[in-house]
C-alpha cells in the first residue's frame, strides 16, 4: 500500500476556474495509475472558509468550490474500479467560526452552546499553547472561547457525549460516499483542556477512550477500514497510543532522517531506527500499529526546499523512504521536486502550490488559484519536462514505488542494523524467505537506488 497525499485545490482542474475539483480527480485518475500509488489521502475536502479546508463549517457538505457530493463520489467509483483506495482527512478537533454550530452556541442555543469551551471568570486569558506562541482563548463578542488552532476555529468540547454520537454520524456519512478509511487529524488534541485545573493539558488516556470508541463504530460499518493518525509528538507520546490505529505517522524518524541526509552524516537516522522504529528491529509480526513513513507533508516546507535544491539528497531521501518496512507516503508534487518554503506552521500556502502539469505554467486542467511564488514556469518541475526523462524526479519515484510493489512484503518486514559508521549505514531487510540487503551511502556523489539480481540494494547520497 503506497500513499499519496493530495491537495484537491492544486490538482486539476475540470470547469477552468483555477481550482482543483472533483471531476478534474475523476479525469486524472490515470495519474496515480502511471505514477504506481494506490491510496491517495485526501486532504479535507468539506466545506470550509479557508483555503486548506481544516475549519470546516458543514461537516455533511462538500466544499463547492470542489463540486458536489454527486461529483464526489463518481470519482470514488471510478477509482475503485481502476483499483485505487481513498482515505479523508477528517478534522473534528475544532470547527469554523462560521460553522452553523459556532453561531447557534453564540446565540445561547441547545445544544450547541455546551458543544464549545467558554472562559469564566477565572481563566487565564493569556495561556498560551504550549509549542509557538500562539494564544489559546479567543475573544468574540462578550465572551471567551478555547482554539487551540487559532481564533478562527473553535474546539469542540468532548466532554459532551452527545458529540461523540454526532461524529459517528460524519463518519458514517462519509464511509457512504465512498471513502475506504480517514486519517484522523489532531488525534491527541480532542483532550487537551482540563476544564477542572483549567489548564492546558494533554489527557492521552481520555483520547485513546474517544478514538477506540469512535473506531469500534467505523469498523461496524466498514470492516476493512484504512485508519491513519497524526499524532504528532516524541516517541514518549507516540507510544501511548500504539495499537489505537492501524498506521501512524512517525514524525520522529522522518525529521532524524531528513537531517542525517543534510548533515551527511548518518547518526540521527541510525539513532532514530534504534529509538523511533524500534518495533521492526529484529522482531517479527510485532507490529500493531504501523510506521507511517514519510519525509515532507503539508505542514512542513517542500524536501527539495529542506535541501536548497539539491535534487541528488532529494532522491537518496525517497530512496531510504522507500527500502523502510511500515507504510510510505508520499506528499503531491514531491514526485517533480515542487519547491516551497515555510515561514510558518500557522501558514502553509507556499509547500502547497499547483501541480505542475505543463512547463509553460498553464493548459487545460492545470489549477491556477494561487500564483506561482516557487514554481515558475519553465523550472523543469512540470509532469510534461519529466515525464521522458529518465533522470527525473518523476522517473526516479516512479522506479522505486514500482521497486516497492514488487516487493510489497517490505511492509511488514523487519530490520536488522549489520553496520555503521559515519558515512555508511548497512541494513538486512527481512520477511519470511525474503531477504534484502540495503547500503545507504550518505557521503556517496550520486543518487539512485540500485537493485541487482542477488537482492542487494545500493542508496548513494550526496
Ligand atoms: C494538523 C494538520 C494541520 C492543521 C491542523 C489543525 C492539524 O496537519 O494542517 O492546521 O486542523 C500541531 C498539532 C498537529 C497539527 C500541527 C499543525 N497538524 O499537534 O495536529 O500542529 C510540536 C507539537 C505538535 C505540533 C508541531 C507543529 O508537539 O503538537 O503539531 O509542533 O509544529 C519535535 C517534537 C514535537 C514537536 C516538533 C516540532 O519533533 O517531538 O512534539 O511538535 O519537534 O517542533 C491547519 C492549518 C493551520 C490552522 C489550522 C486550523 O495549517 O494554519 O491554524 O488548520
Amino acid at each position: 500500500m503506497i500513499f499519496y497525499e493530495l491537495f484537491l485545490r492544486s490538482f486539476y482542474d475540470s470547469n477552468g476556474d483555477g481550482i482543483g475539483d472533483f471531476k478534474g480527480l475523476e479525469e486524472k485518475l490515470d495519474y496515480f495509475k502511471e505514477l504506481g500509488v494506490d491510496t491517495i489521502w485526501l486532504l479535507p475536502i468539506m466545506k470550509s472558509p479557508a483555503f486548506h479546508g481544516y475549519t470546516i463549517s458543514s461537516f455533511y457538505e462538500t466544499n463547492p468550490v470542489y463540486g458536489e457530493l454527486k461529483d464526489l463520489k463518481s470519482a470514488l467509483r471510478k477509482g475503485h474500479e481502476m483499483g485505487l483506495k481513498f482515505v479523508l482527512d477528517l478534522p473534528i478537533n475544532h470547527v469554523a467560526v462560521n460553522s452553523e454550530w459556532f453561531q447557534k452556541a453564540l446565540e445561547d442555543k441547545e445544544p450547541y452552546k455546551n458543544w464549545f469551551t467558554w472562559a469564566n471568570e477565572k481563566t487565564n486569558l493569556s495561556e498560551k499553547r504550549h509549542w509557538g506562541d500562539d494564544y489559546i482563548w479567543h475573544e468574540i463578542g462578550d465572551k471567551y472561547f478555547y482554539g487551540l488552532f487559532g481564533p478562527g476555529s473553535p474546539d469542540l468540547n468532548f466532554e459532551n457525549k452527545e458529540l461523540w454520537e454526532e461524529m459517528k454520524k460524519v463518519f458514517k456519512f462519509w464511509l457512504d460516499a465512498g471513502f475506504d478509511g480517514f486519517r484522523l487529524d489532531a488525534a491527541k488534541h480532542i483532550f487537551d483542556y482540563d476544564a477542572k485545573k483549567m489548564v492546558f493539558k494533554y489527557q492521552h488516556d481520555k483520547n485513546i477512550n474517544f478514538w477506540k470508541e469512535m473506531l469500534d463504530y467505523v469498523y461496524s460499518v466498514k470492516e476493512d477500514a484504512i485508519i491513519v493518525s497524526e499524532v504528532w509528538d516524541d516517541q514518549k507520546i507516540v507510544e501511548k497510543y500504539e495499537g489505537v490505529f492501524d498506521i501512524g505517522f512517525n514524525f520522529p524518524l522522518s525529521g532524524d532522517m531528513k537531517d542525517s541526509i543534510k548533515k551527511e552524516d548518518t547518526k540521527k537516522f541510525v539513532k532514530s531506527l534504534k529509538n523511533n522504529f524500534s518495533k521492526y528491529i529484529d522482531k517479527e509480526n510485532d507490529v500493531e500499529t504501523k510506521s507511517g513513513n514519510f519525509l515532507t507533508n503539508h505542514d512542513m516546507q517542500r524536501l527539495i526546499s529542506e535541501y536548497e535544491e539539491n535534487e541528488d539528497k532529494t532522491k537518496f531521501a525517497y530512496s531510504i523512504l522507500f527500502t523502510l518496512p511500515g507504510k510510505p507516503f508520499i506528499f503531491y508534487g514531491e514526485e517533480l521536486g515542487l519547491r516551497g518554503e515555510l515561514v510558518s506552521v500557522n501558514y502553509t500556502e507556499d509547500s502547497q502550490e499547483p501541480f505542475q502539469w505543463y512547463e509553460i505554467g498553464f493548459g487545460p486542467g492545470q489549477t491556477e488559484w494561487k500564483g506561482y511564488k516557487f514554481n515558475p514556469p519553465y523550472s523543469k518541475v512540470s509532469y510534461e519536462h519529466q515525464k521522458n526523462d529518465s533522470n527525473s524526479m518523476f522517473n526516479h519515484i516512479k522506479s522505486l514505488i514500482s521497486f516497492r510493489k514488487e516487493n510489497n512484503w517490505i511492509d511488514d518486514a523487519s530490520i536488522s542494523i549489520i553496520s555503521q559508521n559515519e558515512s555508511i549505514v548497512k541494513i538486512k531487510i527481512n520477511k519470511d524467505s525474503h531477504s534484502i540487503i540495503a547500503i545507504y551511502n550518505f557521503k556517496s556523489s550520486k543518487s539512485l537506488l540500485n537493485v541487482n539480481k542477488n537482492k542487494i540494494i545500493k542508496c548513494y547520497g550526496i
